[in-house]
């Protein structure tokens, strides 16, 4: 039988066990606490972008990791590689309809008055219309559609491959540079891409989504299709397109976004 001497000796032991691991997780929470606290005082102190750059704002160090993965990405991009493709069947029939900067519902749009500006070197201004680009062989794609906000949709896009287009106007000197701007015809959305993913065999000028002409707030009358990036690179409504070698403005990379933003 155990003395009641005994039973509190016992029951002191056990506090203490208790105090002994409340400190250590109060001591590790107080460390752990202090280091994030530390890491982020580095990150906020750290020096931002230039400002008027395409990621002006941004805090270097965060810069440079998004450099990394585009780094990381543009070695394993090849034109060689597809993305998945799926069979008409599965695509969606209800296309989600995401934000609509420089495609509001609001703002009235005649399709019929539009055209394609392609800026060429010494300011020449080449016009195409929907009819033109019509009039080439037509590519058809099925894949998933992928948005940074984390949703997906496999969509059935038509219209003509941005490497036919090239070809057709006769722009083959300008995939010499490095990069590919557009821009809505109210320039309130615009973007940059890098030369070898708007050449890939899956990039797309498109006017069609299953089947029929795009419906204006998917972008119509002709919106990129971009299967290797992410839904953000996908312009609706393309006004104008223009080549450079240093990166053209990007309203989501001004955002603090991954200029690159491949898949
Ligand atoms: N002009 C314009 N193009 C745009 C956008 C936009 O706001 N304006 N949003 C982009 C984003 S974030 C996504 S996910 C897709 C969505 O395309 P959807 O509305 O046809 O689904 O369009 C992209 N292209
Ligand atoms: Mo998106």
């Amino acid at each position: 039988m155990s003395t009641p001497n005994k039973k509190i000796k016992k029951e002191l032991t056990v506090q203490q066990k208790i105090n002994r691991r409340n400190f250590i997780s109060f001591a590790s929470f107080t460390i752990l606490a202090g280091g994030a606290f530390e890491g982020w005082r580095w990150l906020y102190k750290s020096p931002q972008e230039a400002a008027g750059g395409i990621t002006s704002g941004a805090h270097q160090p965060l810069r440079r990791a998004l450099n990394k993965t585009e780094l990381v990405f543009r070695r394993i991009f090849s034109p060689n590689h597809l993305v998945k493709t799926y069979p008409k069947s599965r695509a969606a029939k209800h296309v989600r309809v995401n934000s609509d900067i420089g495609v509001e519902a609001a703002k009235k749009f005649d399709p019929a008055s539009w055209t394609l500006n392609v800026i060429k070197k010494g300011g020449e201004v080449l016009q195409v219309s929907l009819h033109d680009l019509m009039a080439l062989p037509k590519t058809e794609i099925v894949y998933d559609f992928k948005c940074v906000e984390g949703w997906d949709q496999i969509s059935h896009w038509g219209g003509v491959k941005f490497s036919d287009f090239i070809k057709h106007f006769q722009l083959d000197e300008y995939t010499k540079m490095d990069y590919v701007g557009m821009e809505t015809p109210d320039k309130a959305y615009y973007l940059g891409l890098d030369m070898p993913s708007a050449m890939h065999p899956q990039t797309l000028l498109a006017y069609e989504m299953n089947d029929k002409l795009l419906p204006l707030q998917n972008g119509a009358p002709l919106r990129l299709i971009i299967p290797v990036k992410y839904g953000i690179k996908n312009i609706k409504r393309i006004g104008t397109i223009s080549f450079s070698n240093s990166r053209p403005k990007d309203y989501w990379a001004e955002r603090g976004y991954d200029y690159y933003s491949g898949l």
